[in-house]
C-alpha cells in the first residue's frame, strides 16, 4: 500500500531591501495558490523567506537589523499565509528570522535573535520548529569581502537540536518531518541525527550566493569554479537523503537581491538520491512531485539498516571532537 503525499517547493525569486513584507507574503500566498490547483498538500519556503538575506548588511548596532525578525508567529504580516493555508487545505515550512524573549541556559530570559524554520499544520497548528544550528560566514564587518555574512553576528546558534514528529499532512494519518536550515545541509551530521529518529522528508530552505565572497576566493588564494557552488548543493542534498533513505525538499531563495545573486536550482529528492523535480528560473517558481514514502523503505531496511549495520563506537571523533587533529606522522625504519 502506497503512501503518497503531492509536495511542492515554493521558490523565491529576490527580495529587495526596499519590499515590504506584505508584497512578500502576497507573493507567496499566489504560490500555495498554484500549488492548490496540482493538488499540492505541502509547500516548502526558502530560508529568511519574508526578507531580503540581510546578513549580508553590516549594523554596528545589532538592534538596528531587528526590523528583519519576527517577533510573534503567526504576525500580522505573516497572518495572511496562515489563513490561505487554511482556505487551501495546504501545510506549509516557513523560513524567518525569530526574535524570543526566553530563557538561555543559564536561566536568564533575554532577547534571543535565531534563524528559524517551522512547519505548520493546514489549520495553522505548528506542529514543530527548528533554529539553525551551522551558522556560516562570520561575525565581525570583514574588510576583504565585497559582500558580507553576518549569520554569526545576528543569531545565536540554534538550541532546539534536529528535531523530527510524526504528524498526519495531505491524505496520510502520519509522516516522520524533520528540518535544517541552509549550511546545515552541508553537515552529514545534521543528516544522519535526523536519520537516526527515522525521518521520512528532510525540509530545507537556502539563500547561497552564486559565487563564494570568502577572503581566500577574493583575494586570489583559492578559486572555487561558479558550476560547483550548485554541484555541491545537490550532492549535499541527494547524499544526506540517500545515505537516511529519506525524502527531501530544497527551496531557494534565488536572484539578484540589491546587487547579490543568490542560485535557484531548488530541489525535491527521493530516498534513492534522485532528483525528481528541480527550478529551472531564479524566479517566484513552484516545483512538485508525488512523493510516496513506502520507498523510504528499501534504504532502511538493507544498506542503510542502521540497526544491524552502524558501528558507534567506532565514531567517537564525531561527537568527542570539534576540529580536526594531525595525524601520526609516518616514521621510516
Ligand atoms: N548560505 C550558504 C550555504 O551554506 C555558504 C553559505 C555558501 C557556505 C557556499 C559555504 C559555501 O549555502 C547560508 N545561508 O548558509
Amino acid at each position: 500500500m502506497s503512501r503518497i503525499l503531492t509536495l511542492a517547493a515554493a521558490q523565491l525569486g529576490p527580495i529587495q531591501k526596499t519590499e515590504p513584507r506584505a508584497s512578500v507574503v502576497d507573493r507567496m500566498v499566489r504560490l500555495m495558490e498554484r500549488a492548490h490547483q496540482r493538488g499540492v498538500e505541502l509547500v516548502v519556503f526558502p530560508e529568511l523567506a519574508l526578507t531580503t538575506f540581510f546578513p549580508r548588511h553590516y549594523h554596528e548596532d545589532i538592534a538596528e537589523a531587528d526590523h528583519w525578525f519576527e517577533r510573534s508567529m503567526p504576525s500580522p504580516e505573516t497572518a495572511p499565509l496562515f489563513a490561505a493555508a487554511s482556505r487551501l487545505g495546504i501545510g506549509f515550512h516557513l523560513g524567518y528570522a525569530e526574535i524570543a524573549h526566553e530563557p538561555d541556559v543559564a536561566g536568564i530570559a533575554w532577547k534571543r535573535r535565531f534563524n528559524t524554520a517551522i512547519l505548520v499544520a493546514p489549520c495553522g497548528q505548528i506542529l514543530l520548529k527548528y533554529r539553525k544550528v551551522h551558522l556560516p560566514g562570520h561575525a565581525e564587518f570583514d574588510p576583504a569581502r565585497h559582500v558580507q555574512h553576518l549569520e554569526k553576528r545576528y543569531f545565536e546558534v540554534g538550541d532546539l537540536g534536529f528535531p523530527v514528529i510524526r504528524a498526519p499532512m495531505g491524505k496520510l494519518d502520519g509522516i516522520n518531518m524533520g528540518m535544517m536550515i541552509c549550511n546545515d545541509r552541508r553537515w552529514p551530521e545534521a543528516w544522519r541525527v535526523l536519520g537516526l529518529q527515522g525521518v521520512e522528508l528532510v525540509m530545507l530552505g537556502y539563500n547561497t550566493p552564486t559565487t563564494n565572497q570568502d577572503a581566500a576566493t577574493q583575494t586570489g588564494a583559492a578559486f572555487e569554479a561558479p558550476h560547483l557552488r550548485v554541484f555541491h548543493s545537490h550532492l549535499s542534498v541527494q547524499a544526506g537523503a540517500y545515505q537516511n533513505a529519506t525524502f527531501a525538499v530544497a527551496t531557494a531563495k534565488a536572484g539578484i537581491e540589491d546587487g547579490c545573486e543568490l542560485f535557484g536550482h531548488s530541489i525535491i529528492v527521493n530516498p534513492q538520491g534522485e532528483i525528481v523535480a528541480q527550478a529551472t528560473s531564479r524566479e517566484d517558481e513552484l516545483i512538485t512531485a508525488d512523493c510516496d514514502f513506502d520507498q523510504c523503505r528499501l534504504g532502511r531496511t538493507t544498506i542503510f539498516d542502521f540497526e544491524r549495520h552502524r558501528r558507534p563506537e567506532a565514531y567517537r571523533r564525531i561527537v568527542d571532537q570539534i576540529g580536526a587533529i594531525s595525524p601520526p606522522v609516518f616514521i621510516p625504519r
